[in-house]
């Protein structure tokens, strides 16, 4: 058995080893998001597939007074994660589907969590989070400026 590992294992690199095997990449490109917000960007996928990104909930590309709110696409459906009148930006996802971003809560720029489910406020202050980041544990970490 184990003589045919080996053997096995040899001829993988021989066929690679080379790069005498052609082989032939098929893509296949999904459009996500199709209108014309100019408020948009940062997306970031998990081994899921799972899309998040921020954007304008109102579609007037000429509207500078919008706010952006967090976006989730699960491969089949896009949800919209925030609803209110102050900016959400830069969303991660862990391979969970837990999302984290930083918002504006009215002065200052707060992180939370979407669980799927909920979203949770992590923090609650009167200085600046922001740059978030999940790992498949669950765990989070944020740049803080408490002199802001
Ligand atoms: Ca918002
Ligand atoms: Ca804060
Ligand atoms: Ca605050």
């Amino acid at each position: 058995m184990k003589k045919c590992f080996v053997v096995l294992l040899f001829s993988l690199i021989a066929i690679f080893g080379t790069g005498s095997v052609a082989t032939a990449v098929v893509y296949t490109v999904t459009n996500i998001t199709n209108n014309s917000s100019f408020l948009r960007g940062a997306p970031q996928i998990n081994d899921n597939g799972y899309v998040v990104w921020y954007g304008s909930g109102n579609l007037d590309p000429l509207d500078t007074t919008i706010d952006s709110e967090i976006f989730l696409y699960d491969g089949t459906t896009t949800t919209q994660i925030t609803n209110n009148s102050y900016d959400d930006w830069y969303p991660q996802i862990n391979d969970n589907g837990y999302v984290v971003w930083y918002g504006n809560d009215g002065s200052d720029d707060e992180i939370f969590l979407y669980d799927g489910t909920t979203t949770t406020q992590l923090t609650n202050n009167s200085y600046s989070d922001g740059s978030p980041q999940i790992n498949d544990n669950g765990y989070v970490v944020w740049l803080s400026n408490e002199s802001s």
